[in-house]
C-alpha cells in the first residue's frame, strides 16, 4: 500500500469516518495506534508501526501527530466529526489567506467564509499555500483575510500543530481579493 493511500485512509478514519475501520476516537481525536494497525491489516492493508511512523513523519502537510510514546495518533486539523483539539486561542498574523474555487466567490461575498462540513474555516499563512488549497476545488481565487482587525474585534483564532489557522467564520467585511501569484 503506498504512502499516499495510507495517508488518505488515515485522514478518512481520523477526521471524518472512524466507523469505517471501525475505531474509537477520544474527545480530543486520539486513537490507539496498535488497534488501527491491527484492523487495517485485517482489511488486507500492508501497514505496521514503522510504516505508519514514516507516513506521519514524512507527510507533506504534517497532517497527523503521534503522542510521546507513539501509542496514539490523531489528525492535526480538518475534522468534520465533533472533536475538541483543545487548542489555545492564538494571536493571528496581520493577514491570512484563503484559497477557494473562483465559482464559490459570489456565495462567499454574500455569506462570508463558512466552515461547511468541517469544524473550522481553514486559513493559510501565505498565498502559495492558499493557491494549492484553492486549486483542489477548481480554478483558484485567493482571498485576503484581515485577521488583525478580526482579532481586535474579538474573533477567536487557533493554529493547528501543522500551522493551519482556524476560525469559526469570516464575515464578508474582513475579506478582500488577493493577487494570485
Ligand atoms: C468554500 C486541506 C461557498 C471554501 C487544505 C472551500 C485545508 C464556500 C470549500 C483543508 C463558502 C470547503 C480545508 C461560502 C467557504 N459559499 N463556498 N459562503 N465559504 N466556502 O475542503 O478550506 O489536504 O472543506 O472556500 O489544505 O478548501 O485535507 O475546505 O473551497 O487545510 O489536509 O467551501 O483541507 O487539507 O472545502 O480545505 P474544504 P478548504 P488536507
Amino acid at each position: 500500500m503506498n504512502t499516499k493511500r495510507i495517508s488518505k485512509f488515515l485522514s478518512l478514519i481520523l477526521r471524518h469516518k472512524p466507523e469505517v475501520l471501525p475505531i474509537e476516537l477520544d474527545p480530543q481525536g486520539w486513537a490507539d495506534l496498535d488497534e488501527i494497525i491491527e484492523k487495517m491489516q485485517r482489511k488486507g492493508m500492508e501497514v505496521d508501526q514503522s510504516i505508519i511512523e514514516s507516513v506521519v513523519a514524512n507527510n507533506d502537510k504534517q497532517r497527523f501527530r503521534l503522542d510521546l510514546d507513539n501509542r496514539r495518533i490523531r489528525a492535526n486539523q480538518g475534522h468534520s466529526i465533533d472533536i475538541d483539539l483543545a487548542l489555545e486561542p492564538s494571536v493571528p498574523p496581520k493577514q491570512l489567506f484563503h484559497g477557494t474555487a473562483t465559482r464559490f466567490i459570489d456565495s462567499i461575498m454574500e455569506k462570508g467564509l463558512i466552515r461547511g462540513s468541517r469544524q473550522h474555516v481553514h486559513l493559510s499563512l501565505d498565498i502559495v499555500t492558499a493557491t494549492k488549497v484553492g486549486s483542489r476545488h477548481g480554478k483558484p481565487t485567493i482571498l485576503k483575510v484581515d485577521a488583525e482587525t478580526m482579532h481586535q474585534k474579538g474573533f477567536v483564532f487557533y493554529v493547528s500543530e501543522n500551522r493551519v489557522w482556524l476560525t469559526e467564520h469570516v464575515p464578508v467585511e474582513f475579506l478582500s481579493k488577493a493577487d494570485n501569484r
